[in-house]
């Protein structure tokens, strides 16, 4: 399905005036407001292909109905929530899940959404139908040179697909480790991933980034080869220039620091990009801003003190992608959160006071470092987010909209109830 432009034209014409008296407020009260709301129009956060079904956990698997069942669907899905909040112009594909049957209709469709290809992703975490060797063990860290041979083919596959379609990076989230002690050797399986991912580099093209993401443990339980920011940090400096670290929110071990992660990354020129998500114990994958907000905030303020000072431009200089997949909530309805909360937290980063802040931290006030801090996060900045969102011609409210347009109906009509997305 499609929305037409008419339909959300009758929703903004509805909230408009109510809106417009909020922004105007804003504005008067800030007056970088009107520059914070020029960055929302420009700041576009990536769907990942695989967040477009129901989740599901080891137990079980609730489908909602109406799931994208092909790439052409999971686009379209992207597509409608692009249309409803001009903030989600990329959609990022999982291989071999995603493989399009043909190259040239899929990028047709995607410009026809207004959409792009993000990061593509490679998959040595399962084992695939009819595939030679098995990655129980392993895939670049495997003690068999034949099954890394064919991680890293698989993995330089997935760059011509990504190369064919415009895409202009991948990330490698690798299962590998190991779960008991004695099992592995730590510094052989370093040495065998590093070798790995180096045959892959040499196959990037030249415009490309190679984004390494690390993840504290899953499905390995006592070691994972790529654990934590200093694993990924040695890869991607051993790598080269165009090798970088990845931060998904969910991949660190409880109360970790992200925000500190991540502005020393940022200082060595080594941060590439952002899978987000939220969640309270582990990999949860829960709905961005859900769990805990202000940490979403701490991060971004990090974000723009740390993009600012290398001059970096901060919609295009990283790459900026949702990660989750649950159980509960129609999936659309969960990116459209998501995205929300990204921008709200980008938002709320944008108005800290950055001279007042350095002065208070020159001069040890930790109470008034924290006072200007907590008045950025404390401003209710939801009218300047819906006020890029009218600038560029989406809704004020998606998530009102997509309800009162009953999308989620039109889709199970489409595809019916009982459908399948290829993902996790
Ligand atoms: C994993 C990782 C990684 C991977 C994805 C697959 O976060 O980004 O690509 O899930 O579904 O947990
Ligand atoms: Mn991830
Ligand atoms: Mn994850």
């Amino acid at each position: 399905m499609k929305i037409d432009k008419t339909q959300i034209q009758k929703h903004n014409d509805k909230l408009y005036s109510a809106h417009q008296r909020k922004v105007k407020q804003l504005v008067n009260e800030n007056p970088i407001a009107k520059r914070v709301i020029n960055k929302l129009v420009d700041f576009q956060i990536a769907i990942p292909s695989w967040a477009l079904g129901t989740g599901g956990t080891r137990f079980g698997r609730f489908s909602g109905g109406g799931e994208p069942r092909n790439l052409e669907e999971k686009i379209s899905d992207v597509g409608l929530l692009h249309c409803l909040n001009k903030s989600s112009g990329a959609i990022s594909l999982h291989i071999p899940w995603d493989i399009p049957s043909s190259t040239r209709k899929i990028k047709a469709l995607a410009v026809e959404h207004g959409l792009q290809f993000d990061a593509v992703n490679s998959n040595t975490f399962q084992d695939q139908p009819g595939q030679k060797l098995s990655y129980k063990f392993g895939s670049l860290q495997h003690v068999n040179a034949k099954v890394r041979q064919q991680a890293i083919d698989h993995n330089i596959d997935v760059i011509k697909h990504g190369k064919a379609l415009g895409s202009n990076s991948i990330t490698i989230w690798l299962s590998d480790g190991s779960c008991f002690p004695g099992q592995l050797n730590f510094r052989k399986a370093f040495q065998r991933t590093l070798e790995g991912l180096q045959e892959i580099y040499a196959a990037l093209p030249s415009n490309w980034k190679m984004f390494v993401e690390y993840k504290a443990f899953e499905p390995n339980f006592y070691s994972m080869t790529v654990g934590d920011w200093g694993q990924s940090y040695l890869y991607a400096s051993k790598l080269g220039a165009k090798a970088y670290t990845l931060v998904d929110l969910g991949h660190h071990l409880p109360n970790a620091n992200i925000e500190q992660i991540v502005s020393l990354l940022l200082m060595e020129g080594k941060l590439g990009g952002f899978h987000f998500n939220d969640s309270k114990y582990g990999d949860d994958d829960l709905t961005v801003g859900s769990i805990n907000p202000y940490q979403l905030f701490l991060i971004f303020n990090e974000l723009v003190e740390g993009m600012d000072a290398r001059k970096m431009n901060h919609a295009t200089d990283l790459g900026w992608m949702i990660d989750a997949s649950h159980n509960v909530k129609d999936p659309l309805e969960d990116l459209l959160q998501s995205v929300e909360a990204i921008k709200i937290a980008y938002a709320q980063a944008l108005l800290v006071n950055r001279r007042e802040l350095n002065r208070a931290q020159e001069a040890n006030d930790v109470v008034r470092a924290q006072e200007i801090l907590q008045q950025a996060y404390r401003t209710d900045v939801r009218p300047l987010v819906a006020e890029a969102r009218l600038k560029d011609g989406a809704a004020l409210q998606p998530i009102q909209l997509f309800r009162d347009i009953d999308v989620r109906k039109q889709l199970i009509l489409e595809r019916g109830l009982k459908t399948f997305a290829t993902g996790l």
